[in-house]
């Protein structure tokens, strides 16, 4: 069994907004990757072989290591990558307190923007698909909410935009200066997104032209190197390799959650989505690990970020 020489594997697919984030902390660390390409909806069994059920987009694996959610995966690159740091001035913690309001509230909005303004344009089963991961079991009014309030939604996004003008018109390449930061990237991928998948979007964002500057540089930074995989090659990494992972016992855990206890994991949101099982390797306040034997594949360790995420004992 080989360890630690394993290579960034990212499941994801072009369009996906958050893989897009991730795929901009790349560039900022100059990394080389191989990228799978995953479905867009559910089912996606090779994905899910290797999750043991979380299905949203993006998922990093390296060996038998598999990092779910953009929070999890920027976390490990930068204790795997420390150099160039993703926290270039002595923020870090505001930095994470930040990325919970991008990640959250903000990237809510603009899907609402971005689905409430598609409307019948959109694909039944895509429509289905991500109105019940978004908006909830009343998906379908809550899509018609989203396309009726568009003014209003388009209000509650121009403040933060305009904000944003705001700290980048002293002519600074990047949100906090010089240097790219992981929160250019956990900013950037929801204006990108705006600007590619709301009809409005180019003509709303034309208002904020330090905004703009500053996406042309993010944008610039690329994606670092990368080259395609298939989905069964990354199975067979999974297979070759032991999880990296070692156990952690945190004593002060609110949950008393201790390495050996068998849990569920799933986020803390009504997205109707399949919770994964497995025994705690590691709870902790930021990262909750858990270990699973996949038939045919063998040892698989699945990394969740503990905020966003809620674990329950498996009865
Ligand atoms: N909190 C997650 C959010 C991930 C997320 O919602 N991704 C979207 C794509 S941008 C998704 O999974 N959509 C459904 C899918 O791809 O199946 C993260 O930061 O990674």
């Amino acid at each position: 069994m080989i360890q630690g020489t394993s290579e960034i594997i990212l499941h994801n697919y072009p369009q996906s907004p958050v893989a897009e984030k991730v795929r901009i902390a790349f560039g900022i660390k100059g990394l080389s990757w191989r990228s799978v390409e995953i479905p867009r909806l559910a089912p996606k069994p090779m994905l899910t072989k290797l999750t043991g059920g979380y299905r949203r987009t993006p998922v990093m694996q390296i060996g038998a290591d598999i990092y779910c959610d953009s929070q999890c995966i920027i976390r490990e690159l930068e204790r795997r990558y420390p150099s160039p740091t993703f926290f270039p001035t002595s923020d870090a913690g505001l930095m994470w307190c930040l990325s919970r309001w991008t990640d959250g509230p903000l990237f809510d909005l603009t899907v609402k923007i971005v689905l409430g303004s598609a409307g019948d344009e959109l694909p039944k089963d895509f429509a289905e698909d991500r109105g019940r991961l978004y908006l909830g079991p009343d998906w379908a009014a809550g899509l018609e909410a989203a396309n009726v309030a568009l003014p209003h939604l388009a209000s509650q996004v121009r403040a933060p935009l305009n904000w944003l003008n705001e700290q980048l018109s002293d002519d600074r390449e990047f949100l906090l200066g010089h240097a790219p930061a992981a929160i250019d990237a956990q900013m950037y991928h929801l204006v990108w997104f705006l600007r590619g998948r709301w009809d409005h979007g180019p003509e709303f964002l034309s208002e904020f032209p330090h905004l703009e500057r500053w996406e042309k540089n993010v944008n610039n930074i690329g994606h670092g190197t990368v080259t395609e995989m298939s989905p069964e090659d990354a199975i067979i990494e999974a297979q070759k390799n032991e999880p990296f992972a070692r156990q952690v016992m945190d004593a002060r855990d609110p949950q008393g959650l201790r390495p050996g206890m068998r849990v569920i994991v799933r986020p803390d949101v009504d997205g109707g989505e399949q919770p994964v099982a497995g025994e705690v390797v590691v709870a902790d306040s930021d990262l909750i690990s858990v270990r699973r034997i996949e038939p045919n594949v063998g040892n698989i360790c699945v990394h969740f970020p503990r905020a966003g995420y809620r674990v329950d004992l498996a009865d």
